[in-house]
């Protein structure tokens, strides 16, 4: 399996895209005109393995993790990413110990890219409580050409390593 990973750091890119393109200014258009088509799946996109480990304590973020396939002849762009019941999510990348938000993830054509533990994550805020281990939640990918894709994510338990069946909470 080819695993190829992409980062755009956003602050990165505008700086250069300021110091390059100086008469650049409507290099931005936005494809408002087309605001198209059905919520449908992207050609060739699928998704898999989806988790959101949720927060051991309430009112701590949880982290959802998956796997994202491009089997599609170009470079997809993911721009958000939803998660039913968290009313807000950042994807974050872990460098060094630390995690930066992320502004956009590039996949390109035939290749995965992976969210886990360590690396890409999403980091999801006020998580509603009534979510629940065992249960699924949907997720929803946005991409920057404002094509969606959704999957499920299997709800766990933060900390469900092979230790803690005895405490429940
Ligand atoms: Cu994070």
């Amino acid at each position: 399996m080819t695993l190829a990973r992409r980062f755009v750091l956003p602050l990165a890119a505008s700086l250069a895209a300021l110091s390059l393109s100086a008469c650049g200014q409507s290099a931005k258009e936005e494809e408002k005109a087309t605001a198209s088509a059905a919520p449908e799946a992207k050609p060739g996109i699928s998704v898999a393995d989806g988790v959101f480990m949720l927060p051991a304590v309430s009112g701590n973020p949880g982290a959802a993790y998956f796997a994202l396939d491009n089997e599609s002849n170009n470079t997809v762009s993911i721009a958000s990413i939803a998660i039913a019941g968290a009313g807000k999510t950042e994807i974050h990348q872990t460098m060094g110990g630390q995690m930066k938000p992320v502004d956009r993830v590039d996949v390109e054509a035939k290749t995965v890219v992976k969210f886990e533990r360590g690396g890409l994550h999403v980091m999801a805020f006020e998580v509603d409580g009534s979510l629940k281990a065992g249960d699924t939640a949907e997720m929803t990918i946005t991409f920057t050409d404002g094509d969606k894709v959704s999957a499920p994510l299997k709800l766990e338990a933060m900390g469900a390593g092979a230790m803690d069946h005895g405490s429940g909470h």
